[in-house]
């Protein structure tokens, strides 16, 4: 197929050489328009993401177990800011579970705290990722799990934001009081939210 349309470019290149060479020695009638500056500029894509005006703001909770049922949740405001329409994907990053330290009852029900010095919080918390108030993609915060959630919100139909468009990402997580035991004193979970507009293309959705 390529070679095809090489071989056809220079006929044409060929052709022009040609017609060239008669003006050079024949007088004729012509008009003239001209279609000026034409031009090719590629639009931007960027964004914009802030919760209680703060941009990026994180949510970070801390000395977890007050109460023996832990939720919470967390959204954030997603502005497209650039001139193009962009396709919205989210996903979860980075995630940490450890154990920091193993008191003597942690000891007791996990016998390899120390050595492994991986924490389970994250095991025994449920998190949703929700779009406008609308839960999208679940999983838990089990570092084995990063992948869960972006995975989903991928096969999910694009959701696209226009230039100027909001839209809320929320994160709502609970666990309850007979989910865990003293595995979790002191073990804490981090993980990073990665938000992402991509260009609206017609192949597979790229790891996002
Ligand atoms: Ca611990
Ligand atoms: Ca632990």
């Amino acid at each position: 197929m390529n070679k095809n349309r090489r071989i056809l470019l220079s006929i044409v290149v060929i052709g022009v050489v040609g017609a060239a060479a008669i003006a050079g020695t024949a007088a004729y009638l012509t008009a003239r328009r001209t279609v000026s500056t034409n031009k090719f500029s590629a639009g931007t894509l960027d964004m914009n993401v802030s919760s209680n005006g703060q941009v990026n703001e994180p949510f970070v909770i801390e000395n977890l177990g007050q109460n023996g049922n832990i939720s919470g949740t967390k959204t954030w405001t997603v502005n497209n800011t650039g001139t193009l329409p962009g396709r919205l994907l989210v996903r979860l990053s980075s995630v940490a579970n450890k154990e920091n330290g193993c008191n003597d009852q942690e000891k007791e029900i996990e016998s390899s705290c120390e050595a492994d010095n991986n924490g389970e919080l994250g095991g025994v918390i449920n998190a949703n990722v929700s779009l406008d108030g609308i839960t999208k993609a679940s999983s838990t915060l089990a570092t084995n799990q990063q992948n869960s959630i972006g995975g989903t919100w991928n096969g999910l139909t694009p959701i696209i934001l226009a230039p100027g468009e909001s839209r809320t990402v929320g994160v709502d997580w609970a666990t309850s009081e007979d989910a865990y035991g003293n595995e979790v004193q002191s073990d804490s979970v981090e993980f990073d939210m990665i938000f992402r507009l991509i260009q609206q293309i017609n192949g597979p959705t790229p790891t996002n």
